[in-house]
């Protein structure tokens, strides 16, 4: 396991809050959680939005009003049928009209559901023709992206930053010490594999989430709309560590990402993966 510097949670808070009052650049880390925030992560791309708004637009009216429904229902039974007020209770067992309504209504109350929930599965199962493909592979406990042949062929571990390391503007839990960079606006193929147990894959402001198992290739995608720092983390319980290997996603402009890959090539192309680790990225612009 690795060694973990503990700071006190109050002292880390302090730098964090100090960091997001003096750095002008926090205004960038779009897909970062905020503090006391409530909700979903800004989207970056059109399915995270179509995925918000299923929520808001559809689950939440829909678990809101069955749940004052049932609640109303319930209501009206205790206090109408109670002893007091109804002393001698009625025989009936059945009644045809109202068990074929309470069959029908939930149905149509699912179909509801299903129609904008199977065309969002659709969109992130159907990968258009991708612009570049990013390969990242999980282990206990990081992540390791791998670049196309085309961008280098690269790859390298993504570690989280400890809490010593951790420079202002980042994130206690989210920063780490390699993050990966890609361009907006373009097609990005997610090619999500795992070294050892089952991890998954998820950024929430990309709207993907996709597990990591051995020996077998997930894929999912995302097109990002706007530059920005996008975090996310290993979501499917994969061991002691398994809080501790975030994901960070810069997406930057064709040009910043050439130049981010000019320099990437250089630092990762000699590398192997198991001194990346420790290999520094000049700091993030
Ligand atoms: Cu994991």
């Amino acid at each position: 396991m690795r060694e973990r510097v503990s700071i006190p949670l109050r002292t880390a808070v302090a730098v964090g809050l100090a960091a997001a009052a003096t750095q002008p650049s926090r205004a960038a880390l779009l897909g970062a959680p905020e503090s006391g925030q409530i909700g979903f992560l800004p989207a970056n791309t059109p399915i995270a939005g179509d995925i918000q708004w299923l929520h808001n637009a559809i689950l939440l009216p829909a678990t809101v009003g069955i749940s004052l429904l049932v609640l109303a229902l319930l209501a009206y039974v205790v206090f109408r049928f109670n002893d007091k007020a109804h002393p001698i209770p009625s025989r009936t067992t059945h009644n045809g009209p109202l068990e074929i309504a309470w069959t029908i209504l939930p149905a149509l109350v699912l179909v509801v559901i299903a129609v904008p929930s199977f065309r969002l599965l659709t969109q992130q199962l159907v990968i258009p023709e991708p612009d570049m493909t990013i390969k990242a592979t999980a282990s206990q406990w990081h992540w390791n992206y791998g670049y196309p042949k085309s961008d280098g062929g690269f790859s390298f571990d993504s570690l989280i930053k400890d809490d010593k390391d951790l420079k202002p503007g980042d994130i206690r839990l989210l920063s780490v010490d390699n993050a990966a960079y890609v361009p907006v606006g373009k097609v990005v193929e997610l090619d999500v594999v795992s070294q050892d147990v089952i991890h998954s894959f998820s950024i929430p402001s990309f709207g993907v989430k996709i597990d990591a198992v051995p020996g077998r290739l997930n894929k999912s995608w995302f097109k990002a709309e706007q530059e920005g720092v996008f975090y996310g983390q290993c979501s499917n319980i994969c061991g002691i560590d398994h809080a501790f290997m975030p994901i960070e996603f810069h997406v930057v402009s064709q040009k910043a990402y050439d130049a981010w890959l000019e320099q990437a090539k250089k630092t990762y192309a000699s590398a192997d993966g198991a001194t990346l680790a420790a290999t520094a990225l000049a700091p993030h612009p």
